[in-house]
């Protein structure tokens, strides 16, 4: 390992992981749980099917998952042991609403969450919480084709509220919808928006986004009214795009494929809907429907902070499709880079770049909700498991960070993606490893679920008891 000294982080840096319900707790079906969309995938929620029929005879990696649900005391003594000042989490819709639009919220769901938020504060463990990660009740996709329907404002800000009220003794950082600049490229599994067909893509993910402003609005508002110092985030998935070559076609073409991403914190952030979005809509004969006051309150109600994830950067070549889909997403080889076993470039400097243009463009406090590297581990004979890629994608992003905060960012806090070994979003696998914690549950569900430490354990402790300075 390279002892390179950085100057410590800020005072009461938030160091901490991050996961979401539906890829860790299982227990999808108890205690009155409704199923969630996340249930309904197999094989992950960006190359898997979704069947909202649900077979219980095959295998769901979401029903058990790593059985956090059950297990939570055992995980958090853990990550309490590794010096963890937050921890990012979600709240299960379809826990708190089986259906989304039941009358009545399930005292079970509610009681679990009160027990996991104490466990936390226990350890003097941060709760941060996300109301919506993938994890939209099923219910609302069978009965309304999901965001489509404004009738989900509606619902949304009931649980909203419920969850405020339940817990504003407990929780102060939080943030609406997950990786909200998916919506553009994976609909349904992020956004939980019906789209029939290619010609009504475009008009139906505009009018869902809009329906997910103004909730978002209406959830923030309640949240600043309802607990008092509450920071309420909007959350995106990062990455710089590259312009392939210096050709002003690559340049431009990467830059507008940049607004387009950053089309969900450009409304959230500053309240408005961005000039160029009047391009797009006009180009595609978009009428995006609005009820009067909805303008007003995406301006009044605008979120305190930058919560994003950021795993990789993208390269991008004149004339690849911009919106919605694979080629958008992953871009092209970039050669200066190399890669993790899943093919996801690594680009600890990206980092760096991507705080600088987001603190520039909103002036508004980042949180680093996300980051890591997925990897296979193998357990050795004498029961250790080393994982240095992981502890060197670790260091240089966040001596990138740090750097990021020298250049004047304000940085709340930074949780690793998956301290502990979670399903994949993605692929829906087990073998797609984050954690600095393993668990021993393979792809087809098999496995004892005995948790172990790795090598980075260790490492990520010292970094936080160091406050970064053992970088
Ligand atoms: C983000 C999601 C997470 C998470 C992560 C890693 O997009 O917010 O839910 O899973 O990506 O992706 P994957 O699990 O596919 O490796």
């Amino acid at each position: 390992m390279t002892e390179h000294i950085a100057q410590s982080f800020p005072e009461n840096f938030l160091w901490g992981g991050a996961i979401a319900a539906n890829q860790a707790e299982g227990a999808w079906n108890e205690d009155g749980k409704g199923p969630a969309i996340s249930d309904a995938f197999r094989g992950g929620i960006v190359g898997g099917t979704f069947d909202d029929t649900i077979d219980e005879n095959k295998y769901y990696a979401s029903h058990e998952a790593i059985d956090f649900y059950h297990r939570y005391k055992e995980d958090i003594a853990l990550f309490a042991e590794m010096g963890m000042k937050c921890f990012r989490t979600s709240i299960a819709w379809s826990r708190i609403f089986p259906n989304g639009d039941d009358a009545e919220p399930n005292e079970k769901g509610l009681q679990f969450y009160d027990d996991l938020f104490d466990e936390l504060l226990k350890h003097g463990i941060e709760p941060v919480i996300t109301i919506s990660h993938f994890e939209l009740p099923l219910n609302l996709i069978r009965k309304y084709e999901g965001w489509k329907s404004r009738k989900l404002i509606g619902f949304y800000t009931k649980y909203a509220e419920v969850v405020f009220k339940r817990y504003k003794n407990k929780v102060k950082y939080w943030m609406n919808f997950n990786e909200i600049n998916h919506f553009h490229t994976i609909p349904l599994a992020a956004g939980g928006i019906v789209v029939q067909d290619d010609e009504h893509k475009l008009p139906t993910i505009y009018q869902a986004s809009h329906h997910v402003f103004v909730a978002s609005a209406l959830a923030t508002k309640l949240c600043h009214e309802m607990i008092p110092g509450a920071m309420m985030g909007a959350m995106l998935s990062l990455s710089p795009i590259y312009p392939n070559t210096c050709n002003p076609d690559d340049v431009f073409d990467a830059y507008e494929l940049r607004r387009r991403s950053l089309f969900y914190s450009d409304v959230l952030l500053r309240g408005y809907y961005p000039s160029y979005a009047k391009r797009i809509w006009k180009e595609h004969s978009i009428k995006v429907q609005m009820e009067p006051g909805d303008e007003q309150l995406l301006r009044e109600h605008t979120a305190d902070y930058l919560g994003f994830s950021y795993y990789r950067s993208t390269t991008h070549k004149a004339g690849m499709p911009i919106l919605g889909n694979t080629g958008g997403i992953m871009g092209l080889d970039n050669p200066y880079l190399d890669k993790t076993p899943w093919g996801w470039p690594i680009d600890p400097k990206g980092f760096r770049y991507v705080c600088n243009e987001m603190y520039d463009r909103y002036q508004k406090p980042l949180f680093v909700v996300e980051n890591g590297y997925g990897s296979h581990d193998e357990i050795l004979e004498d029961g250790s498991i080393h994982d240095p890629e992981r502890v060197d994608y670790l260091n240089k992003h966040l001596i990138q960070l740090h750097e990021a905060i020298e250049d004047g960012c304000e940085v709340l806090g930074y949780t690793w993606w998956g301290p502990i070994d979670i399903v994949s979003a993605g692929t829906g696998e087990m073998k797609k490893r984050y954690g600095f914690i393993y668990v021993d549950k393979n792809n087809d569900g098999s496995g004892t679920l005995e948790r172990r430490k790795k090598n980075s354990f260790y490492w990520y402790q010292k970094i936080i008891e160091s406050n970064g300075k053992v970088l």
